[in-house]
């Protein structure tokens, strides 16, 4: 144990630290400026703090709460155990919303601090995932408590207390399992909050808070569920908005809203009513980028109300758009013949769209992948395409099917990141699978498809110098870096002695000379691909004709799409897909007779496609004509 130095008065100190994780060559991922703050950090930050202005270990054991998050900021565990040394010995290091692609390097992290008698928990989905899906803790775990580092399963919401007490008495359990009770979450003290200092670490004047938890659907590639439940719990609009009001007391008025699918947040209707409270009433122009699920649009008044509520992006999970492959990962809520529907609701309101597609489906070939992706283009209105690998993410269904058959699946957790494949394919190699991935990019990012989004963009009231950055962002990130865009950051930091353990330690010469030369090269390269996006945006913008532009995707949905589109002909599956929705549409008398798509006469909301629904006009106005946002994500 540490020793206390009897000059200093002892004071507690709980240094909380988000990992990153290692890239191919064993380097750290770190930025200059990371993406945006983690709000699992965020929430365990919030706690602890709330614990220190309890003086829960009582007034003469004062906590000092530290925060850091390693993708961009050096971990420096001699400095965190000295720090420890000094304050009288007594200390906690958490390992915070560690992700399985993250804990070979929180092991890496926690080992010397446990050389130097430092306490260390960890905690997260990685750890949340194996015990709520696993029989036995697998071995990365418990090679970790061989080290005596303890592991806290379960939302730290109610059990924070009980580590930082267990902590001060230097009584630290191996493992802490919170994941039968999941916590009301509604109306805490301390709900997800980062002070603007570090906020200035990442781009822009962005933070993330969780407004709920859980999401009802079944997809068996999905942790979520597993972790934190089908149910939803969500914090009361009181609680959003003392989170906004903290944050905008501070400068902050840009977030993402990390729900998984706000969309299914119960009280979705009431956080949104207060939020438009917020900005019609009050003045604060605060944004909002939000996740939603495929058939979001059919809740009624969701989609407007987002608008009003200042949502400028969404990111939705697509996934698919071969149906055999959606009812195989039981993704059955996503429905191809509600894709443009949707994306077109979204278009309407000029809210930017992300969309996730995940490549290694039972069915999928490099030719399907290829096949799908020109489809994607060519009939469904959406900006950007993000592609991840399929990947049994330990606290997946996938995941405890593939261990408990005993199928192959790569031991090396700094791999399942969603950008490695990590298993077998029935009818892939790995390297197709990979090149498959890789391919991807180029293939919807293509100089025509850039123009043809900023097209639709520009038709449908989208602010192009808002979509610029991110269209960059997400076409750039793996080309110029070969880091996926949710990973990105500004400027890359490696030092030569942060590499993972058992690599070696390369000469000064040969890391500092490719290191000089990576940065040069992918200087080079994101000048050129800016400087050829603002070609392509200027070329639009001085196009007289470019408000009526028209294209197949950005048609209203009508009845004869199903006769001739791709997204529905193509395969048997898609023509099945489409006539058991006509079944189900004409049993429960849904609007058009039985017909999918849907007339376009009959759409919710009687206008045309890209045109604007009058309500709107003057929340659209509003939020189109602000500056572009300073990050690519919110
Ligand atoms: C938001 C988010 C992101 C954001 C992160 C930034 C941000 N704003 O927070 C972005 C978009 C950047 C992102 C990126 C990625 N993400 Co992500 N992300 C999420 C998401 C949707 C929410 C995270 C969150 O805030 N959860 C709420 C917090 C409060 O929960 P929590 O992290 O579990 O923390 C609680 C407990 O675990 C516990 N706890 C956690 N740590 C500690 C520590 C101590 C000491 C204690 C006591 C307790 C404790 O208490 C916390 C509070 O209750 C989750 C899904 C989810 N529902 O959690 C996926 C998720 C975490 N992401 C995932 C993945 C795979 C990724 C990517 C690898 C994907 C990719 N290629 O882009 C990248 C990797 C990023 C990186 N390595 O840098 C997976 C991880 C699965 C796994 N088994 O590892 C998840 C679970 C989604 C999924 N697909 O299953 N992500
Ligand atoms: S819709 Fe999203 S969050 Fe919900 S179960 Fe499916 S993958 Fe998970």
């Amino acid at each position: 144990m540490l020793k206390r130095t009897p000059t200093t008065k002892a004071r507690f100190q709980l240094i909380l630290i988000k990992p990153s994780h290692y890239d191919n060559d064993g380097y750290v991922v770190q930025w200059i400026r990371s993406t945006m703050p983690s709000n699992s950090l965020a929430a365990v930050y919030s706690l602890a703090k709330g614990a220190a202005e309890r003086e829960l270990l009582g007034p003469d054991l004062p906590i000092d709460v530290m925060a850091m998050d390693e993708t961009n900021t050096r971990v420096k565990t001699k400095e965190i155990a000295r720090r420890i040394a000094e304050n009288g010995g007594r200390g906690l290091v958490g390992i915070v919303g560690v992700q399985s692609n993250e804990f070979p390097r929180a092991v890496d992290i926690a080992r010397p601090l446990r050389e130097a008698g430092v306490q260390v928990l960890i905690g997260g989905f990685h750890v949340s995932g194996c015990l709520a899906m696993l029989k036995e803790l697998p071995g990365d775990i418990k090679e970790a408590q061989g080290l005596g580092v303890s592991i806290y399963a379960g939302e730290a919401e109610e059990g924070l207390d009980e580590v930082i007490l267990d902590a001060a008495r230097g009584e630290l359990r191996p493992l802490y399992d919170h994941m039968k009770h999941l916590p009301d979450i509604g109306n805490i003290a301390s709900p997800p909050f980062l002070p603007n200092d570090f906020i200035e670490r990442t781009i822009g004047n962005v933070t993330s808070f969780d407004a709920g938890r859980g999401c009802p659907f079944q997809c068996s590639f999905c942790t979520i569920i597993n972790v934190q439940g089908r149910k939803s719990r969500y914090r009361t609009p009181d609680s959003v908005e003392q989170i906004l009001r903290m944050n905008w007391d501070q400068g902050i008025n840009r977030f993402f809203i990390t729900d998984d699918n706000f969309a299914r947040n119960k009280d979705w209707e009431a956080i949104f009513d207060r939020i438009i409270k917020l900005r019609e009433e009050d003045g604060m122009d605060v944004r909002f980028c939000i996740q939603v699920d495929t058939l979001c649009h059919k809740i009624p008044g969701f989609i407007d109300k987002s608008r009003r509520a200042g949502v400028t992006r969404v990111f939705i999970g697509l996934e698919n758009i071969n149906p055999a492959n959606l009812i195989a990962a039981k993704k059955r809520q996503n429905k191809i013949t509600e894709y443009r529907k949707m994306l077109l609701e979204w278009k309407r309101v000029g809210i930017i769209t992300y969309a996730g597609y995940i490549l290694g489906f039972e069915n999928d070939t490099p030719e399907s992948i290829r096949h799908d992706l020109e489809i994607i283009k060519k009939e469904l209105p959406l900006d950007m395409l993000e592609f991840f690998i399929l990947t049994p993410l330990p606290g997946s269904e996938d995941h405890k099917v593939l261990h408990e058959k005993g199928v192959w699946m790569d031991p090396d957790m700094n791999k399942y990141d969603v950008e490695h494949v990590v298993t077998g394919h029935a009818k892939m190699t790995e390297a197709e699978w990979t090149e498959a991935y890789r391919t991807a990019w180029g293939i919807y990012y293509t100089d025509e498809h850039f123009e043809t989004i900023i097209r639709r963009a520009y038709a449908s009231g989208i602010n192009l110098r808002s979509l610029m950055p991110v269209l960059f962002w997400f076409s750039s990130a793996v080309p110029v870096e070969g880091v996926h865009p949710l990973q990105w950051g500004i400027f890359r930091i490696k030092y030569r002695h942060d590499r993972r353990a058992g690599l070696p330690l390369e000469s000064p010469f040969v890391f500092y000379g490719r290191y000089a030369a990576d940065i040069a090269r992918k200087l080079v390269l994101v000048a050129k691909r800016w400087r050829h996006l603002k070609r392509i945006v200027r070329k639009v913008e001085a196009d007289p004709h470019a408000k009526l532009y028209k294209d197949e995707a950005l048609t209203p949905v009508v009845d004869e799409d199903a006769e001739h589109m791709e997204l529905y002909t193509q395969n048997e599956a898609a023509r099945t897909a489409v006539e058991r929705e006509r079944r189900v549409a004409a049993k429960t008398g849904n609007g058009n007779g039985g017909k999918v798509p849907v007339p376009a006469g009959l759409r919710t909301n009687g206008h045309q496609g890209n045109g604007h629904d009058a309500g709107l006009q003057d929340a659209e106005l509003h939020i189109n004509e602000q500056n572009e946002p300073a990050s690519p994500l919110v």
